[in-house]
């Protein structure tokens, strides 16, 4: 303590009175020390803070009893050991309160549950459509969806007034590139790929037309099968249709040929199947079929390859022949599972999506 002088019988009282705070002030500071070391929770702090820093507490009393006036010195020192009890304190909380976070992290609680995606209802029906075909023989292939005018068109006898070239239809991405509206491209490329028969693929792929309503999409996808051979007639095209028929459908499915035209298949079919909802009668409860109305419904194309589409594949007709068929994964997925609006499979409404 520096004191103004030690003579005056009042600055000895004082200098005893210095004497005797300092050791209190080491009392507190050894006290705080062995309470913070003790306490483990907020509310424990609280009392400490109470005993030291409260209006009755520690610090208050020594201000109280203290001749400050003539001795801030003292005070200072008193003043700054509050600061230090309060920094300790706020400093002991932040420790309580973090360990306490690490400490009620239970490891045997449940985690939080994760939402499972799947593959898309497309992707599932692409790998169920593919694995009928490889049991039968064939391989899968997948040849490019922007497509020269020569195997998209030309290549296939589709001449360059055709319908199918109409840009109501096509998107064109240049003069001669095309999005490809179907997957008969990938019959030329099959056969220059393998050079000689035997050819049996599938082809399957994203399609483009310019077509949005309820059974058309304009982005879509094709099945193209093709197998070319020595002697390949049309039964083979008719066993290979029934056996996907029965294997994708069901046993009690059936098909049949109808005439149609294709540039790139000569003869040319549509294939049809026969309609669930009526077995192929054409009759619920002696009424039309709401569904199908003739007893059948249209698979999709197909037909016996064309002679001319055989030598642009660069192989001789005299030689082999073949049967392509090419039908869409969305529309046999929606005669399946009874879809009312194919612009549902690419809606992205995970309500519908869950259910597949
Ligand atoms: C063709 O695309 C021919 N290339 C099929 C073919 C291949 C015939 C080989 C002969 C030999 P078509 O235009 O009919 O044919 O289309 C075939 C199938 O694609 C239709 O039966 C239908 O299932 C599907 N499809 C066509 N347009 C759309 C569309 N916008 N959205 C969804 N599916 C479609």
């Amino acid at each position: 303590m520096h004191l103004k002088t030690p003579r005056s019988g009042e600055f000895l009282l004082l200098l005893e009175t210095g004497k005797q705070t300092m050791k209190e002030l080491d009392e507190i500071k050894e006290e705080l020390k062995i309470d913070l070391n003790a306490v483990a929770t907020p509310e424990g702090l609280d009392l400490i803070d109470t005993k030291f820093l409260g209006k009755q507490g520690k610090i208050n009393q020594l201000f109280k009893t203290l001749p400050i006036k003539t001795d801030p010195k003292l005070g200072k020192q008193i003043n700054d050991l509050k600061k230090d009890i309060e920094a300790q304190i706020a400093e002991k909380l932040d420790y309580i309160l973090n360990s306490s976070k690490t400490a009620t992290f239970d490891v045997t609680t449940p985690g939080k549950e994760q939402a499972e995606g799947s593959l898309h209802l497309i992707t599932q029906a692409i790998a169920e459509i593919e694995s009928i075909f490889l049991r039968l023989g064939f391989v899968r292939r997948r040849y490019p969806e922007v497509e020269t005018d020569w195997y998209y068109a030309e290549g296939l006898n589709i001449p360059k007034d055709h319908p199918a070239r109409d840009d109501q239809e096509t998107f064109y991405v240049g003069d001669n590139t095309v999005l490809t509206a179907h997957t008969s491209n990938g019959q030329l490329r099959e056969m220059e790929l393998k050079k000689s028969p035997p050819i049996k693929m599938i082809n399957i792929g994203k399609t483009y037309r310019r077509q949005i309503d309820a059974t058309h999409t304009p982005m879509f996808h094709q099945f193209e099968g093709l197998v070319v051979d020595k002697d390949i007639n049309i039964t083979h095209l008719l066993g290979v249709t029934e056996y996907f028929a029965k294997a994708y459908f069901g046993q009690d499915r059936h098909t049949r040929l109808r005439p149609h035209h294709f540039q790139f298949t000569e003869p040319s079919f549509e294939i049809d199947i026969t309609c669930e909802v009526c077995s192929g009668t054409g009759q619920v409860d002696k009424q039309n079929c709401k569904v199908c109305k003739s007893g059948w419904l249209e698979l999709g194309g197909a037909g016996m390859v064309h002679p001319n589409v055989i030598k642009n594949g660069g192989l001789n007709p005299e030689e082999c022949s073949g049967f392509a068929f090419g039908w869409g994964v969305e529309r046999v997925l929606m005669m399946k599972t009874g879809l009312p609006d194919l612009r549902m499979i690419y809606s992205d409404d995970i309500r519908f999506l869950n259910q597949f």
